[in-house]
């Protein structure tokens, strides 16, 4: 397995909880943008076992805010984030070997909602730690929501609020950082990174791929996940005023 992150890299990721990392050629990024626009071009319905798109509504009108579950029928997706290099950098983030966890890419087209204040871990069945990234594959700025922080806080789970969301007291007591992502760079984050994001306010999209890891020493679970996913879903029904795209209620969409 190669090193392609330094010991000062994986040191600040341990301290701090996120990484901004540039592991692609142009070429390469070149090659993602064109495999997101294929996954984004896939039949809306959703039929069991096949991938999970998902919509929202937005001032534009009906748009694609996520989908999940692609790797298994994207040869070229697949091999990126189950193998190489965005394996090898997971794995010395976890410090031993990662294994694909989950893996989705949030849209966030012209006018598309953003995130809750919220860390991932309530969200992530059967293990308690993971790392994920944000793979841009267009700019992510503050006017398109890029995702903002706060560093050092990822040794526990926070107090939640009735979403699973992270409760308002808390979240007025951090210091948010704003983490703009220029389109190839990848943003590593703990699943207990304190996260959110603004709605896009601009004319542009602002997309990106998020694989998740954990060690493959507590199992390789990315099929089990999707399962209960699906279960926990079928069992709640749908209701609330957002789209339901998480276990949690992070996600500000409205629904078509
Ligand atoms: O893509 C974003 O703006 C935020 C994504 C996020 O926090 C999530 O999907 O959990």
């Amino acid at each position: 397995m190669s090193q392609p992150v330094s010991d000062v890299d994986v040191e600040h990721f341990r301290r701090t909880g996120w990484l901004l990392t540039s592991p692609f050629t142009e070429t390469e990024v070149e090659q993602l943008r064109g495999w997101v626009v294929d996954v984004q071009s896939w039949a809306i319905e959703n039929e069991s076992g096949r991938w999970l798109h998902y919509q929202e509504r937005t001032s534009h009108g009906p748009k694609l805010c996520r989908t999940e579950n692609f790797t298994p029928f994207h040869d070229g997706l697949r091999r990126v984030l189950r193998e190489g290099i965005l394996n090898d950098i997971a794995s010395q983030l976890l410090g031993e070997q990662a294994v694909l966890y989950k893996e989705k890419i949030n849209y966030k087209l012209a006018g598309g909602a953003g995130y809750a204040p919220h860390q991932d871990a309530p969200a992530y069945r059967f293990v308690d730690t993971h790392v994920s990234c944000m793979i841009a594959i267009d700019d992510a700025v503050a006017s398109n929501g890029c995702l903002e922080v706060v560093e050092a806080m990822h040794a526990e789970v926070l107090p939640m609020d009735d979403k699973g969301c992270i409760a308002q007291t808390i979240v007025d007591s951090m210091t948010w950082m704003s983490v703009p992502v220029r389109a190839g760079q990848v943003l590593w984050f703990h699943s207990r990174t304190p996260h959110r994001s603004g709605a896009n306010m601009s004319s542009a999209d602002r997309r990106a791929i998020y694989p998740t890891y954990n060690a493959l020493r507590e199992g390789d679970l990315r099929e089990a996940y999707y399962a209960q996913k699906s279960a926990e879903f079928c069992e709640r029904g749908a209701s609330g005023e957002n789209v339901q795209v998480s276990l949690i209620g992070d996600f500000q969409g409205i629904p078509v």
